[in-house]
């Protein structure tokens, strides 16, 4: 059925990152059926269905195949890794964070359900893809089904997304917070749930520890670099159309890469980053063509 495998002469990055998208919304769809009460299955379906690039399970899925493993086997942690970041992005939204009205060209949760409905909808969210995992993984040994529970968990605690996300509100409204701290910021709300999407798709398929190594360090360098990137787009977005950031100056008072480092030096960074992410996957050849183009993907986003 793979007309567009990795291994093609003709491998087409936006055809498979659109095959994956579709794939993925498919399962998420049938995941979450609407049920009593039906209010909540509403809330947390209407974020889960918003769309999005759906980029961390199409990773778990092509690291999955990669290491020699089917996508059936990575489907049910894939779909979990889409509702960790959903669920992350309901809860980043609410009035009491950032504070968000869109969110994916929708209102966000909150906004429809109100924020009492909304961290409920996360928290559903964010037990049912634990829950997911472990009833829907099939053809998987059980102690590599553990090893990516315990790897999941650790992404989304304070170990990881809760951990970059209490540091970010502490930085608020600080536009000199060190360097260290703001790395600190990007890789564990960012880098650790992409690490984390990388690797479990490995660890299903039962790859080495070395394998593991180098794609945790590949993840690691495309979460930073699309910070990075994104930080930039942020500054020549804002200069280029006046106002479009209106209302989130309170916000602008943070530190990102180009106040740290100039833009010149941000855009240098972003390419060194994505270049060692790339060098990161040589023992992979070319299985791992779609991970090279999805790292290539994230620096050439724009500016
Ligand atoms: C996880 C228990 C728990 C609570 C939430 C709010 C919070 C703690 C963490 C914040 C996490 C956060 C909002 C990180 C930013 C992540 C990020 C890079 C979002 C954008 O991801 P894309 O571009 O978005 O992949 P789409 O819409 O394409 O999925």
């Amino acid at each position: 059925d793979d007309r567009n495998s990795p291994q093609d002469e003709q491998f087409d990055l936006h055809t498979y990152l659109a095959e994956g998208k579709t794939l993925v919304e498919a399962a998420l769809d049938r995941a979450l059926p609407v049920i009593y009460p039906e209010r909540i299955y509403d809330a947390m379906r209407y974020s889960l269905l918003a769309g999005g690039k759906r980029l961390r399970p199409i990773l778990c899925l092509t690291t999955c195949e990669m290491v020699g493993g089917t996508r059936e086997m990575a489907l049910p942690t894939a779909c979990a890794l889409e509702m960790v970041h959903t669920m992350s992005l309901i809860h980043d939204d609410l009035p009491s964070m950032d504070n968000d009205d869109y969110r994916r060209g929708k209102l966000t949760n909150h906004k429809v359900f109100g924020d009492d409905v909304a961290i409920l909808a996360g928290d559903g969210l964010l037990a049912y893809a634990f829950e997911h995992i472990a009833v829907e993984t099939q053809d998987v040994p059980p102690a590599n089904i553990l090893k990516v529970v315990a790897r999941l968990g650790r992404a989304v605690g304070a170990a990881g997304l809760v951990g970059g996300q209490i540091v970010d509100l502490e930085s608020e409204g600080k536009p000199d917070i060190p360097l260290d701290t703001l790395q600190f910021i990007h890789t564990h709300k960012t880098a650790a749930l992409l690490e984390a999407s990388v690797v479990s798709g490995a660890l299903l398929a039962g790859a080495s520890t070395t394998e593991i190594e180098d794609l945790s360090r590949y993840a690691y360098q495309i979460g930073l670099a699309f910070q990075i990137v994104d930080d930039i787009l942020d500054v020549t977005a804002s200069s280029e159309v006046l106002g479009k950031t209106a209302g989130k100056d309170a916000k602008m008072q943070k530190a990102t890469y180009p106040s740290l480092w100039g833009l010149e030096e941000s855009k240098r960074q972003a390419q060194l980053a994505i270049a060692d992410a790339i060098s990161a996957l040589q023992s992979f050849g070319e299985a791992a063509r779609p991970l090279v183009e999805i790292a290539e993907f994230i620096i050439r986003r724009q500016y």
